[in-house]
């Protein structure tokens, strides 16, 4: 069983992104019988979906799953639709600010994610990391790279499950900012996601 995590690059400003830190650590790992390939995708509306979608087509992998950065988010949030709405509050690493436009135009409303959110979410909150079930994963890339993902896995009939999971900022992302704002470490973080992979890989 081969699954693919991928990561943001830094974006918004910021130098790091704990979703990167987290793909990079988990490169090469085996979790739970599924073997990990990681790749960090750009925060570009463009080059974004395009590099997950192409190393999917040639990976084939049984599983994906999706990380990226929720300042403001206080826990694991684990996505449970991705919407084909394009409206990105800020603009993407390429200074490109699409507004109120669909990510695949035709396409579905939305897609619902097909991981055991659920699962996921209990047995993260029952090893003591902090999580939830969230309806939203925003307008912006995220929401973006999960639609097409989600959409290329359907019109092309394959197996994989695929999901999110948002990651609140780092530590020191919250300390170099004036409003007090929520954090989690890069371990707990990291443990978190390993658990949400083992449950990944039982399903
Ligand atoms: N978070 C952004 C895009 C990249 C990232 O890490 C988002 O939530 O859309």
């Amino acid at each position: 069983m081969k699954f693919l995590i991928t990561g943001f690059e830094p974006f918004g400003g910021s130098t790091i992104n704990p979703s990167e830190q987290v793909a990079k650590a988990l490169e090469g790992q085996t979790i739970g019988g599924a073997q990990l390939i990681t790749a960090i995708l750009p925060v570009n509306g463009q080059y974004g979906p395009r590099t997950l979608l192409q190393i999917v087509q040639d990976e084939q992998p049984d599983g994906v799953l999706c990380l990226g950065e929720a300042s403001g988010r206080p826990v694991l949030s684990i996505e449970r639709i991705a919407v084909n709405l394009l409206d990105y509050r800020i603009p993407d690493n390429a200074g490109y600010q699409v507004v109120d436009e669909p990510v695949i135009p035709g396409g579905p409303a939305a897609y619902f994610t097909t991981i055991p959110v659920r699962k996921i979410a209990q047995e993260l909150r029952e090893s003591g990391i902090p999580a939830e079930l969230s309806l939203s994963a925003g307008t912006y890339l995220c929401n973006q790279v999960l639609y097409c993902l989600l959409h290329f896995i359907e019109t092309n009939h394959l197996a994989a499950r695929a999901g999110f999971i948002h990651l609140p900022a780092l530590p020191q992302q919250a300390a170099g900012r004036a409003a007090p704002q929520p954090s989690m470490s890069l371990e707990c973080s990291l443990a978190g996601i390993r658990t949400a992979i083992g449950v990944m890989s039982g399903c």
